[in-house]
């Protein structure tokens, strides 16, 4: 073999390794980080559910829960209209109606997604969807039913309402996105947003009682894009 078509082969060969892995290398990042409730938190009253005797379990009211200082239920995502068109997953986000509330109380979803909504109570129920204040739908929910299949005409950065005509305490969110670079905080307040490409970006959190708040940050190609980023709620907040 002359040197030429060693030199050929090599090409050739580096030509193949590189291409498929260049791809998997592509940089991209991720931001984890906390939502923190500064302050003393608030009151989670006893809710009164005796219209509904199968509803018998002991529940508080959820509208702000704070678990040592972190803060539930809150959406964080990279601002919407940033991150090029996605299509919505052929799979939809569950709500489940356990123990007369909804589970889970936050749900994030990427626009036209819908919703399965189940009743795992041994009582009936009634999804009542709002968007911006008017009927969407408007469903009974006997026991044992099937999961409802919903459609959820809500464009990014509307909020889909749910609640229950029969225990008014129910209240559930569905926020909707143009992207799956999302995530939804439980009781340990943390979040995690992976594959982000390098750039820069605003990052958005949102409670449905406490608002929106944002804060820049910057996925660099260094330490493999790894940044951190921290949310701070307070009762003036409300
Ligand atoms: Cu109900």
């Amino acid at each position: 073999m002359t040197r030429s078509r060693h030199l050929l082969a090599l090409t050739a060969a580096l030509f193949v390794v590189a291409g498929p892995r260049a791809q998997a290398d592509a940089p991209s990042g991720s931001v984890k980080g906390t939502v923190l409730f500064e302050g003393e938190a608030p009151d989670q009253p006893k809710l009164k559910r005796d219209v509904d005797p199968k509803c018998s379990q002991d529940k508080v009211d959820e509208a702000i829960v704070v678990t040592k200082g972190k803060l539930r239920d809150v959406l964080v995502r990279i601002k919407n209209g940033t991150m090029g068109k996605h299509d919505a997953p052929s799979t939809p986000v569950v709500i489940d109606q356990r123990d007369c509330m909804y589970a889970p109380r936050v749900v994030g979803a990427i626009a036209g997604q819908k919703l399965a909504v189940r009743n795992s109570d041994d009582t009936f129920h009634n999804v009542h969807g709002t968007l911006a204040g008017k009927m969407l739908f408007n469903k009974p929910h006997a026991p044992n039913d099937k999961d409802l299949s919903l459609d959820n005409p809500a464009e990014a950065g509307d909020v889909l309402e749910l609640q229950c005509d029969v225990h008014a305490w129910m209240h559930a969110y569905a926020v909707v996105q143009d992207h799956p670079f999302f995530a939804v905080t439980g009781e340990d307040g943390a979040f995690e947003i992976k594959g982000l490409p390098v750039g820069d970006y605003t990052l958005e959190a949102w409670h449905p009682v406490l608002g929106i708040k944002t804060i820049p940050i910057k996925i660099g190609k260094l330490k493999r894009g790894q940044v951190s980023a921290r949310f701070s709620y307070k009762a003036s907040d409300r």
